[in-house]
């Protein structure tokens, strides 16, 4: 089953959204198969955005990742990478469509809120870069009869 790396960013974090963003991965009818409250190191936070390290704000956006405790999750489901992107909305808060996360929540291209994986390969490397084997569970919701046919 398709998996796919998310993270609740400081200001998500901050502004006391976790519990309504996880909602909506769960009421959709993905699979929760990992979860951590942490802080990022700037070693972490380089690696997971090192596609950005030519890019002008690449040093804000490492900053803003390591200034605040995070929620690092992994979620499994049908097309859980393209649908996650879909419900995360689009990068500028002020383009994401109403609905989406970060149109409802969001203001700035610098605080967005959350992170999603945004291909099968980046979401394999993003897990393996921020979860170790032992920290993902197998388990299969009760819901999923009532979910896939
Ligand atoms: P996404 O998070 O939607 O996958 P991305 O991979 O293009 O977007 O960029 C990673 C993060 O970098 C993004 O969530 C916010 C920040 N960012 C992207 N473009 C930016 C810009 N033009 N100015 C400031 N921050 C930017
Ligand atoms: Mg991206």
């Amino acid at each position: 089953m398709e998996r796919t790396f998310l993270m609740i960013k400081p200001d998500g974090v901050q502004r006391g959204l976790v519990g309504d963003i996880i909602s909506r991965f769960e009421t959709k009818g993905f699979t929760l198969v990992g979860m951590k409250a942490m802080t990022v190191s700037k070693e972490l936070a380089e690696k997971h955005y090192a596609v950005h390290r030519d890019k002008p704000f690449f040093g804000s956006l490492v900053d803003f990742i390591i200034s605040g405790p995070v929620i690092a999750m992994v979620w499994q489901g049908n097309g859980v990478i393209t649908s996650a992107r879909k419900l995360i909305g689009a990068t500028n808060p002020l383009s994401a469509e109403p609905g989406t996360i970060r149109g409802d929540y969001g203001l700035t291209i610098g605080r967005n809120i959350i992170h999603g994986s945004d291909a099968l390969e980046t979401a394999e490397a993003e897990i393996d870069l921020w979860f170790d084997a032992g920290e993902l569970i197998a388990w299969e919701s009760c819901q999923r009869p009532w979910l896939y046919e």
